[in-house]
């Protein structure tokens, strides 16, 4: 079966929905295709931080009520190493900024909500996708659908959203891509638990034992994330341990004890640091996960992908505007900018917090790099500038 739109977009993450929202409200048709079903895009655990960049898009694209309502907003946050704390002041320093805790499922979920209030198509469970005739005028996907029937959609571009393992990266030709990468000799092992967060903001640690972190989900349910070695497994970590471990690396003077309760969920995150370029070929566009990945410590990932939205929906919007191709053509290079700062920065954090085994001197010039940083104002107020969010550089036009 065959049918046409104007973008098809693979992938019903935050960047393809976002995409399909901000191109709806410019009267551009989009079809999203996901891989999965509904329920499991929208309790996929992930993100918690949005920066200030990215509530205002989300504001200008009619999503912000929910978020402003139900969302924490944060004025700073707490640096631990060497038993001492520094409570870092993001408003004071920077003049504007915040980051607003808003878990990316309730992003997913609004997003999916406008979608259906909308009526755009979205087909969810298709298998066997296919990106085809991204160098011609009239580019393909082919697909089956929930029902395994096979699907074939033509439109006048494809959006690659479909994150870190999907399908439209690789149709790149390998000669013309280039990619960038960085592993890292860590994991984290993230959990939620039914235990009250012990404190409004969130707390970054540097201990020996390794990096420790402690965010919240709501007034009642905390999120903590804890450095393990990249090849351990959850079976590993009982919560007993998990428990031990945190009120260890988390002990500060005059500091709470973390609030215990029983773990909802344990999952494990690698850290990889990648990039793809370009971000474009043809009339293929790759956005967010499927063009690039940063290690979670900067709570970076999810912004990224609405940055780019940003640039790629304005290159779509005046393309149907104007007939000019020109922003789009310019989307890999103006997006790749900024993501390449805020690669910068996440791998500088990570790299900051982490325990880095058996390395007598670097762990002394680590050390050295936490105390100029809390004893700089300037040195904070570039930390602050990068972790709350870059401008984005795309044009909202509705
Ligand atoms: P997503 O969210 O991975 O969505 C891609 C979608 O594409 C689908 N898909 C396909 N659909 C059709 N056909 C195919 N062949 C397909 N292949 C894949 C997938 O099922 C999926 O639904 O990518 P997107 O939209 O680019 O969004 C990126 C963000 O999800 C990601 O960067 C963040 O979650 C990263 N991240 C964080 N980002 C932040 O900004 N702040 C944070 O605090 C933060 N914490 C995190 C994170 C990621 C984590 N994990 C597990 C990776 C914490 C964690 C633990
Ligand atoms: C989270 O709440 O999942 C979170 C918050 C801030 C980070 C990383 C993860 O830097």
């Amino acid at each position: 079966m065959r049918s046409t739109t104007q973008v098809a977009i693979v992938g019903a993450g935050p960047a393809g929905l976002l995409l399909g929202r901000l191109l709806r409200l410019s009267g551009i048709d989009t079809v999203i295709l996901e891989a999965r079903d509904r329920h499991y895009i929208e309790h996929r655990l992930r993100a918690g931080l949005l920066e200030q960049p990215t509530v205002d898009l989300l504001d200008a694209a009619g999503l912000g009520e929910r978020l402003h309502r139900e969302g924490k907003f944060h004025d700073g946050f707490e640096l631990r190493f060497g038993g001492r704390r520094t409570r870092v002041d993001m408003r004071e320093l920077t003049g504007r900024a915040i980051t607003i805790l808003y878990p990316q499922t309730e992003v997913v979920k609004d997003l999916l909500a406008a979608r259906d209030r909308s009526g755009d198509p979205i087909h969810f469970e298709v298998s066997e996708v296919v990106v085809d005739g991204i160098e011609g005028d009239r580019p393909v996907l082919r697909y089956r659908d929930a029902a395994g029937t096979a699907q074939e959609i033509a439109a006048d571009f494809i959006a690659g959203c479909d994150g870190s393992h999907g399908v439209c990266r690789p149709a790149i030709p390998r000669h013309l891509a280039k990619t960038f990468a960085r592993d890292y000799p860590f994991a984290w092992l993230g959990i939620l638990a039914d235990a009250p967060p012990i404190s409004r903001e969130l707390i970054y640690a540097h201990h020996a034992h390794g990096f420790s972190m402690h965010s919240m989900r709501s007034d009642t349910v905390s999120r903590l994330y804890l450095q393990i070695a990249p090849d351990d497994v959850v079976e590993n970590w009982s919560d007993d341990r998990i428990w031990a471990e945190l009120q260890l690396r988390m002990a500060s003077e005059g500091s709470a004890r973390l609030n215990e309760g029983p773990i909802l969920h344990k999952s494990i995150t690698p850290m990889r640091s990648f990039v793809t370029e370009p971000l474009q070929h043809g009339r293929l566009f790759l956005a967010g996960d499927a063009a690039h990945i940063v290690p979670p410590t900067a709570a970076k990932g999810l912004n990224l992908a609405v940055a780019d939205i940003s640039v790629l929906s304005d290159g779509l919007i005046t393309f149907y505007k104007t007939g000019s191709r020109a922003v789009l053509d310019g989307y890999s290079d103006l997006a790749l900018q900024r993501i390449w700062r805020a690669q910068e920065f996440s791998r500088w954090m990570t790299e900051l917090l982490h325990h880095v085994p058996g390395q007598g001197f670097d762990e002394r010039l680590q050390r050295a790099r936490l105390e100029s940083l809390v004893a700089s104002r300037a040195a904070l107020t570039t930390f602050c500038e990068n972790y709350t969010g870059l401008p984005f550089a795309g044009r909202i036009h509705h």
